[in-house]
């Protein structure tokens, strides 16, 4: 157990409240990790895959109303409302304790309390956060195993005093209207109740590594970001690193391990993951922006994924994986809709259900086999393209920052930014069409500032101010970029192949920082000059890339004035240079 009095005291308060049978401390071994399997098989919590095709692996479903985040249900909780800032939901914190308390009252009856101390971040580093997750679900635990660095040296490095985010879970009764996902910035405090799923249960991920910490990014001066991390080994065999924030299933994980296309391999590029979802970045003592994935897996969306579009990512989930949502195959292995291999003859779906291609529902629509936000949970060290410098305290130092959206119109395959502050206009105005990563209503464009929407801890405008804060910190602050993968034509087919292609445009970006790709400078920032991209191997018709690299004048204008509308709703939190750069585009643009 541990020496730390207080990290006792709250475990026993918080199981006086929920009424475990027993409390267990996770220490991290792999024994453990056989004993929990065992435990959760025996009680149909999860299953045991082919071990012979799947070695490690296991799968699980989650209730049927839980496969997503569920951002209505997710709150900020603040003294005063107006910290939580427009784009959270907010209770006050005696609230939403009260409500929660009264779900969480004897949640645990006839269940084990699990407590999971993990660290965000290598153990032991000044830069990392310590954070401990009291749960019922056995499947919450098989996962933070994988996805954080958890146990016994997690609580060793806290040592008998040192500071940790309280994390309460429990599944209760899974009602969706008994669900909350709670978050107390002032308590270093976390507690979410009725859901298994992902994002809501997980708390080292989207609540601690982005809601608490971007709150402690900006009292610390760092920041933490919904952020891929990748280095990008040039022929010359110097690596320049990539931060690139895109939102919830608009193409991180694949960005990340993305393999050469064929026509640019003799170049002889390599990609390094450090990391898919999630970079801390602080100014190092050189003055420039370093970044650590404070994560060691994968929790990545599983349909789509296969050894065309994902070949690292097929390859790292081989074994020791936990698939979520798929389907089940008769042979005890898995498969998801553009998946890999022939699409099984029969398999049990991502419900239960006894599924065969081609069924119909009652509205005629096919029947999936796994759901579109079925995941898999993988550890990164199995990744063929992982970064050696995962464990590298100080991370690795970034040159470019990326944002990005799923735009079927307006947005052009990718930009340049004039400038920091440029920059950071291009990412508060960030906008994308939602996935299935999130309930609510799929492919409605919704502004998502630096794909931060759903995970930013505090007031927006504050937050915006704390991007100019940091630019103006920093010696020399990385070029900032916004990409598109998604345009399309005018027959809904996406223009740009996308995908392993996408190093094309990952190249131009390399060469506008080293100050050498040819760009034309537009009213919205540096597009490439035509041949600019190396298209070597790649049949793109001029006209689909001269779409592709189209600006309208007449739809930014509009867009401008959806900009201002969306910026007023931060009224005097909002920093005037947003606003200045609002203008000065709209004077561009006419
Ligand atoms: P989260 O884990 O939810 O944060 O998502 P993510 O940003 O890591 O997205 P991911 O890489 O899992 O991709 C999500 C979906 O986008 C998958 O269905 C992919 O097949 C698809 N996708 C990824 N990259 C591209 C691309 O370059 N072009 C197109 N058309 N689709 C892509
Ligand atoms: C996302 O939705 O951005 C994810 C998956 O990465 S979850 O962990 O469920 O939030
Ligand atoms: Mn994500």
């Amino acid at each position: 157990m541990t020496a730390h009095a207080a990290l006792k005291r709250w475990v026993q308060e918080m199981a006086k409240m929920c009424h475990p049978d027993t409390i267990v401390w996770i220490d991290g071994t792999p024994e453990e990790k056989a004993r929990l399997e065992g435990e959760a098989i025996a009680k149909g919590e999860v299953l045991r895959l082919n071990q012979e095709k799947l070695p490690g692996c296991i799968y699980h479903r989650t209730a049927p109303n839980d496969v997503a985040r569920t951002e209505h249900l997710t709150y900020v909780c603040t003294g005063r409302r107006a910290d939580a800032g427009p784009t959270n939901n907010w209770m006050s914190p005696k609230e939403a304790y009260a409500r929660a308390r009264e779900i969480f009252e004897n949640s645990m009856v006839g269940r084990t309390m699990y407590v999971i101390p993990f660290s965000m971040g290598p153990v032991g580093s000044e830069f990392s956060k310590i954070g401990v997750e009291l749960t019922d679900s056995i499947y919450v635990v098989l996962n933070m195993r994988i996805m954080t660095r958890t146990g016994t040296r997690v609580l060793e490095a806290l040592g008998r005093d040192g500071a940790f985010t309280k994390c309460l879970h429990s599944k209760a009764d899974l009602n969706i209207d008994r669900r909350l996902i709670l978050h107390f910035p002032g308590d270093n405090t976390i507690w979410s109740v009725g859901s298994g799923y992902g994002g809501n249960v997980l708390l080292g991920k989207k609540c601690l590594a982005l809601r608490i910490a971007s709150y402690l990014g900006k009292h610390e001066g760092w920041m933490a970001e919904h952020m891929l991390v990748m280095g990008i080994e040039d022929p010359s065999g110097r690596i320049c690193y990539i931060a690139a924030a895109f939102p919830s299933a608009c193409g991180k994980t694949n960005l990340a391990m993305l393999l050469p296309p064929e026509g640019l391999k003799k170049k002889g590029y390599r990609i390094w993951t450090v990391g898919d979802d999630i970079a801390w970045m602080r100014i190092d003592t050189d003055g420039s922006l370093w970044a650590v994935n404070p994560e060691t897996g994968f929790f990545g969306v599983a349909p789509g994924t296969n050894s065309i579009s994902n070949k690292n990512a097929m390859e790292t989930i081989r074994k020791n994986t936990i698939f979520t949502n798929v389907l089940l195959t008769m042979d005890g292995t898995v498969w998801w809709e553009d998946g890999d291999g022939p699409v099984p003859d029969e398999g049990i779906d991502w419900q239960g259900r006894p599924w065969r291609p081609g069924m119909k529902d009652e509205k005629g629509e096919a029947i999936k086999g796994a759901h579109a936000n079925a995941r898999f949970t993988a550890p990164i060290a199995q990744c063929p393209s992982i970064s050696n410098r995962i464990e590298q305290h100080h991370g690795v130092p970034i040159s470019a920052i990326i944002f990005g959206g799923r735009r079927a119109r307006l947005a052009p395959l990718v930009y340049e930014a004039f400038n920091w502050q440029h920059g950071v206009y291009v990412g508060a105005t960030m906008a994308s069409e939602r996935t299935a990563a999130q309930y609510g209503r799929q492919g409605e464009v919704r502004r998502d500032p630096m794909a931060m929407l759903p995970f930013c801890g505090y007031h927006m405008g504050d937050y915006f101010r704390h991007w100019l804060k940091m630019g103006s910190r920093m010696k020399k602050p990385p070029k900032i970029f916004h990409v598109n993968w998604f345009r399309q034509d005018e027959n809904g087919s996406f223009l740009w192949p996308g995908y392993r292609e996408n190093l094309r445009v990952l190249e131009w970006i390399m060469d506008r920082v080293d100050g050498f790709a040819e760009a034309v400078k537009t009213p919205i920032g540096y597009i490439p000059a035509p041949n600019s991209i190396d298209m070597t191997g790649l049949d793109l018709p001029v006209s689909v890339m001269e779409k592709l690299l189209s600006i309208d004048r007449g739809e930014w204008l509009q867009e401008i004035e959806d900009h201002k509308k969306f910026f007023e709703t931060f009224g005097s939190r909002l920093p005037k240079e947003l606003m200045d750069e609002c203008r000065a585009f709209k004077k561009r643009l006419s």
